[in-house]
């Protein structure tokens, strides 16, 4: 439908459109195609599955080519794809030299890019920190997501169409202690997005950030070096988010109508008040009074 047609049905010729049987128009995402980048586990891995269900075509991106070989197979097999569709790289996104080169090889365009990959290296505080492991994550977190969207905003400005998500977090919006390289990197990713939003305003490219708060991925194993024991202590006694509940913001965004741009989700788990100083322990029954449990799903 033309734009103009849609925007008169959207607008003036649909009175119903208050009534409760009223349904936003979604974007059709069969064969655009979706770049994501750490794709191999967690949140990447949960929105390539959640895109490829609505018909996208995958160009996933990670380091761990095994798991990425995998992942493909299994999409395809379990959603019937093609692997054509449904492509990998194994590519190191903090080689910024390299980025370049990797987007030629493409074989379809990158209509929504979903910059995903990212980490969180170590609590220690400002006086001890590692100025090595605050490089990496400042390469992974910041530099390759402004790479990256450096390179295929020119292309998706050219055809008219295009999408940006970037994973931000709750730590790009609120501080804490032990977080300073982490902080530092989300922040700058805030602060990068609501910019490039500013400089795309008058195209059909929409700007997302979604802020999540507790995921429980590979996130903390990764940030205690591995150490698993230490990073289950941070999912004690509280139910946090899963990736694919991210993922679900993720999609939600993209397949808003063409004229909707979803900036920012802000997300938390239901016990979590804020980044680290809120976060009430209660279990799994959120904290609903005793005896009270069941009505928390609803019943
Ligand atoms: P995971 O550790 O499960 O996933 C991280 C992904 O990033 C992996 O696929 C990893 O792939 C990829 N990655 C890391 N470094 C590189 C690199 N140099 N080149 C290419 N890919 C890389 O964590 P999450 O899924 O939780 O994290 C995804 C995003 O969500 C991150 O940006 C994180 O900061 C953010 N986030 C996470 C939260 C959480 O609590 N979990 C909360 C808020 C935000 P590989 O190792 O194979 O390269
Ligand atoms: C990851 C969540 O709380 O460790 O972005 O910063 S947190």
């Amino acid at each position: 439908m033309k734009i103009e047609n849609f925007l008169r049905v959207q607008r003036i010729e649909r009175p119903d459109y208050n009534m409760p049987s009223w349904k936003p128009e979604t974007l059709d995402l069969t064969n655009w195609g979706v770049l994501i980048t750490g794709a191999t586990s967690g949140i990447g891995e949960a929105c390539a599955w959640q895109f490829a269900e609505k018909g996208a075509r995958l160009i996933m991106v990670g380091r761990r080519e095994e798991r990425l070989v995998k992942l493909q197979s299994d999409i395809c097999a379990e959603l019937g794809r093609d692997k054509k569709d449904i492509v990998f790289f194994a590519q190191d996104v903090s080689k910024i030299d390299e980025l370049e080169s990797f987007a030629k090889k493409l074989p379809f365009d990158c209509d929504i890019l979903v910059n995903n990959a990212g980490l969180a290296l170590g609590t220690d505080p400002v006086d001890s920190i590692s100025i090595d492991d605050v490089r990496k994550m400042i390469e992974v977190n910041v530099m390759s997501l402004i790479a990256l969207t450096r390179i295929f905003t020119e292309g998706m400005k050219a055809r008219g169409r295009g999408h940006v998500i970037n994973i931000s977090s709750v730590a790009g919006i609120q501080s804490y202690e032990g977080g300073c390289g982490y902080n530092a990197s989300k922040f700058a990713v805030k602060g990068f997005t609501d910019s490039m939003r500013m400089d795309l305003a008058g195209t059909p490219i929409r700007v997302t950030t979604v802020s999540p708060g507790m995921v429980n991925t590979e996130f903390s194993t990764v940030r205690f070096e591995g150490d698993k024991g230490k990073a289950d202590t941070v999912y004690n006694n509280i139910v946090p988010l899963v990736a694919a509940d991210v993922a679900d913001n993720v999609v939600y965004a993209a397949t808003r109508p063409a004229h909707v741009q979803v900036a920012d989700v802000y997300v938390l788990a239901t016990n979590q008040g804020d980044a680290k100083y809120t976060v009430k322990r209660v279990g799994e029954n959120l904290g609903a009074p005793e005896g009270m449990a069941s009505r928390v799903q609803g019943a």
